[in-house]
């Protein structure tokens, strides 16, 4: 009997344990093969070229003689190795937003800061990881208003882990930007000069995917201009869900961006997942970018995308000869390909009426984020304009312009110089020698909003606030904030910011808008020193400061409108190239007939 008992009890046991085991086995998750890092060799060739996006031409200083320029993919945890071919006929440098550069600040591409411009007729390679971030990033030229004139593309970053891979099927990225019929050179001329009086230049249109439609009778006579360029246009295949990129590369104005009759699910911002939540319009400013999924869920039809520019948010009765309901085409397959008839989304008079950012206290993050309780230290900014000696309106940063060194970039200093004191109009407004966290409140001082972005991190937005009210510090949002490297302070409005410190290097702090940067709205950190110190810049990097001439001078050689594949080229430098890099290098018909290009 005890026996027989001892024997049930044991089968029992072996069956529960059995089935534990079962159990465990069915819970598992299939093991997924873990994604190995992969070099990644890309070209952006650099030249200018006559294109007409809405149908006004002008001289675009296009990447691989595209505008926007190519779209580079790559997986978190890849090495991207870029081979930047300068023929724009004068210097120049790139800056791929968004990302930490650990251990490699010597290729974040600002000039004056972390490099020396890119000269004229060079190749220079920039060379980085990026083993901890993935989602919708940019690339674009960080000397003077280069991008603006066309040298930008977007870069997207996939997860393996994308805890939203099973809720889409296809992927679109979207590039918004307000354009100009002029060169930069001519804009910033008048800009930078009294006669403006500190009225930033006005767009003549708004781009999706660098096309629109423009009404030539508004065009000087002895242009080239067409009617009816074309829209850009996206094919649905009905059923299907998208994940939408959006990134705003403006020189100036932000956008309301929409489908008609279509919701959109924001699911990141800039490298961050967030909870789905659900919106009709999406606001997006200069330099951020969003993911939102979008189904195809209408009947077979067109539908209009729009992109509205904000124009309130810098001209307070509108602007002249600029439609600024910019939009393309969400075509169906399967339906006819006459223009959308549909309508937007019910009109909100507090949006048209005022400026407003997209209410980002409603977006949380995915993955629960570890927020220090406090910062360190606190830095407080007042951002403003002032007018100069020469009665120009000037950006200031806690009453000090910045004044570009291009020749002498502050990680120089730091690197071979042991520099410690820095020159008042370096705008050096946080110097830290330990890995610390810091909180930044800024306070806008004027009527317009200014997008800013910190180089190198992404920090949490504790709390902003619009004109009227100041920041209460015990009300801030430590809990479930969005982290985020470009964030909107309101007009008259302000911000708090909180991020850490612990990234050797030199990083720009600045307003995006394009005319601000180049009034002199711009910071700087410097970040652990020693630790820099203790990194080892390429050679050729630091060939460029060598190389340069003074990159002053362009703003008088861009007058020269120079077309296509600029004079004679540095054919050594070329060939050194071409030879180091062979192994590193896909088979690539571009690349192949950018050197050809070169070498003839
Ligand atoms: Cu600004």
């Amino acid at each position: 009997m005890i026996l027989s008992k001892s024997l049930s009890l044991w089968s029992i046991l072996c069956i529960l344990s059995l089935l534990n085991s079962l159990v465990f086995i069915l819970a598992s998750p299939v093991k997924k093969r873990a994604y190995v890092p992969e070099t990644k060799t890309f070209c952006l060739h650099l030249y200018k070229a006559k294109l007409s996006p809405d149908g006004f031409e002008r001289v675009v200083w296009t990447v691989n003689g595209t505008y926007p320029g190519p779209t580079l993919v790559v997986t978190k945890g890849d090495r991207l190795v870029i081979h930047v071919i300068n023929n724009l006929g004068v210097s120049t440098s790139i800056h791929f937003h968004g990302f930490f550069q650990r251990g490699t600040n010597w290729y974040d591409g600002v000039p004056g800061q972390t490099q020396c411009p890119i000269p004229n007729n060079t190749t220079f390679i920039y060379n980085f990881t990026v083993p901890d971030q993935s989602g919708t990033f940019w690339y674009h030229s960080h000397h003077l208003a280069q991008y603006v004139d066309g040298v930008l593309g977007a870069i997207i970053v996939k997860d393996p882990d994308d805890p939203y891979q099973n809720d889409y099927d296809e992927e679109v990225v979207i590039l918004l930007s307000d354009w100009y019929h002029n060169e930069t050179f001519t804009l910033l001329n008048y800009y930078l000069s009294p006669a403006s009086k500190g009225l930033e230049p006005r767009p003549d249109n708004g781009l999706i995917n660098g096309r629109n439609i423009y009404n030539c009778k508004w065009a000087p006579v002895s242009y080239k201009c067409i009617d009816n360029a074309g829209l850009s246009k996206f094919n649905f295949v009905p059923g299907k869900r998208y994940r939408l990129r959006v990134i705003n590369t403006s020189a100036l104005l932000s956008f309301t961006f929409s489908i008609d009759e279509h919701a959109m699910d924001v699911i990141e911002v800039e490298g961050m997942m967030t909870k789905r939540h659900t919106i009709h319009r999406l606001i997006i400013n200069v330099a951020q970018r969003y993911s939102v999924i979008v189904t195809a869920d209408k009947l077979v039809s067109n539908f209009w995308m729009r992109a509205d520019l904000q124009i309130k948010c810098y001209y307070a009765i509108g602007i002249e000869h600029l439609n600024s309901y910019v939009k393309a085409i969400v075509h169906y397959e399967g339906a006819n390909h006459l223009d959308p008839t549909t309508k937007g989304w019910a009109e909100n008079l507090n949006r048209l009426n005022n400026c407003i950012d997209l209410n980002t206290s409603d977006l949380k993050p995915f993955f629960p984020e570890n927020v220090p309780a406090k910062s360190d230290q606190t830095i407080y900014l007042n951002v403003s304009f002032e007018k100069d000696a020469s009665n120009v309106d000037r950006g200031v940063v806690n009453g000090s312009t910045y004044a570009v060194d291009v020749d002498n970039p502050t990680i120089n200093q730091i690197l071979f110089k042991n520099q410690t004191l820095f020159q008042p109009n370096q705008n050096v407004i946080g110097h830290f020698n330990t890995s610390q966290v810091i909180d930044i409140v800024v306070y806008n001082g004027v009527t317009g909003e200014h997008p800013f972005h910190l180089h190198g991190h992404t920090f949490w937005v504790l709390g902003s606030g619009p004109v009227g009210t100041k920041p209460d510090f015990s009300k801030l949002n430590i809990f479930d904030p969005i982290k985020r490297d470009t964030a909107t302070i309101p007009p008259e409005g302000w911000i708090v910011i909180r991020f850490e410190a612990n990234n050797p290097g030199i990083w720009a702090f600045h307003c995006h808008i394009e005319w601000h940067v180049e009034a002199g709205l711009v910071a700087q950190f410097i970040e652990l020193p020693h630790e820099l110190r203790k990194l080892k810049p390429p050679a050729d990097w630091e060939q460029l400061c060598i190389k340069s001439p003074n990159p002053y001078n362009d703003l008088i050689l861009q007058s020269e409108q120079r077309t296509i594949i600029d004079d004679m080229r540095n054919v050594d430098t070329l060939i050194k190239n071409l030879g180091w890099n062979l192994g590193e290098l896909e088979f690539n018909w571009n690349y192949l007939l950018v050197y050809f290009l070169n070498i003839f």
